[in-house]
């Protein structure tokens, strides 16, 4: 199966997923053997690969090994059109539908589409809604974009459902990669309840609480990278809250 028709099984089923992201600029593949083993052995469900920059070209490196070490999907999460890789199983094909850059709205998918119609990833589009997170983070900076407010959750959902009338199959809220404040369950609850497609939540996320609400709230994937990077060992209550929340 799929990864789009599984998400939206699960979702059908209220059953929670979790994704970890790694940046390729940030690791070190020497130090990831415990992170691996531990995601395999909880069955993290996916493993979001992508961020702001990528400086090092290391993405295919970092994908094959990754790859050697456990079978947890490989999704892709470019910042741009320069983060495709063909060793990966899927990559959201990210619209940036809070923002008015029309590069990150379209211009970026018009170069990446020859290179992805050959190649045998999964292309899933999402649209991505950038929430304020109380600081200005890379993807902020870099996409050149305002964020929606972080309590104008009504300009969330309607900009969730235009996305959704447009035909894009997962909504992403992210409050961005480190930022303070993660995003609302009051947003998310709101967003959640508005479409019907699989609702992505991640940024600033650091307990497993917040996790658990979250999925209270209606998020069907919930992302964390940042917070897992000092401490790995946090995976464990996090992946847990994905059947005790
Ligand atoms: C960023 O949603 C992800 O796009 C994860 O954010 O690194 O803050 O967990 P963190």
């Amino acid at each position: 199966m799929n990864l789009h028709h599984q998400l939206q099984e699960s979702k059908a089923n209220g059953q929670k997923k979790m994704a970890v992201l790694f940046d390729p600029d940030k690791m070190r593949l020497e130090k990831m053997s415990q992170t691996l083993e531990l995601a395999a052995e909880l069955n993290i469900d996916y493993f979001f690969i992508g961020g702001s920059l990528i400086v090092n070209n290391m993405l295919d490196e970092v994908l094959a090994s990754i790859r050697q070490r456990c079978s947890i999907p490989l999704v892709l999460f470019p910042g741009s059109s320069f983060q495709l890789s063909y060793k990966a199983d899927a990559l959201l094909f990210l619209s940036l539908i809070s923002g008015r850059n029309p590069e990150l709205l379209i211009g970026q998918h018009v170069i990446a589409a020859p290179f992805l119609k050959m190649s045998p990833l999964e292309i899933i589009s999402t649209g991505y809604l950038l929430i304020d997170g109380g600081v200005q983070t890379s993807v902020q900076y870099m996409s050149n974009t305002y964020p929606i407010p972080a309590q104008k959750a009504d300009i969330a959902v309607c900009t969730a459902l235009a996305g959704e009338m447009l035909g894009l199959k997962l909504m992403y809220l992210d409050a961005g990669s480190g930022a303070r404040i993660p995003i609302s369950s009051a947003m998310i609850e709101a967003v959640s309840n508005a479409v019907s497609v699989p609702v992505i939540v991640g940024g600033g996320i650091r307990t497993p609480e917040k996790v658990a609400e979250n999925y209270r709230a209606g998020a069907d994937v919930v992302v964390v990278g940042t917070a897992l990077e000092s401490d790995p060992s946090l995976m464990r209550e996090m992946a847990a809250a994905r059947t005790s929340f």
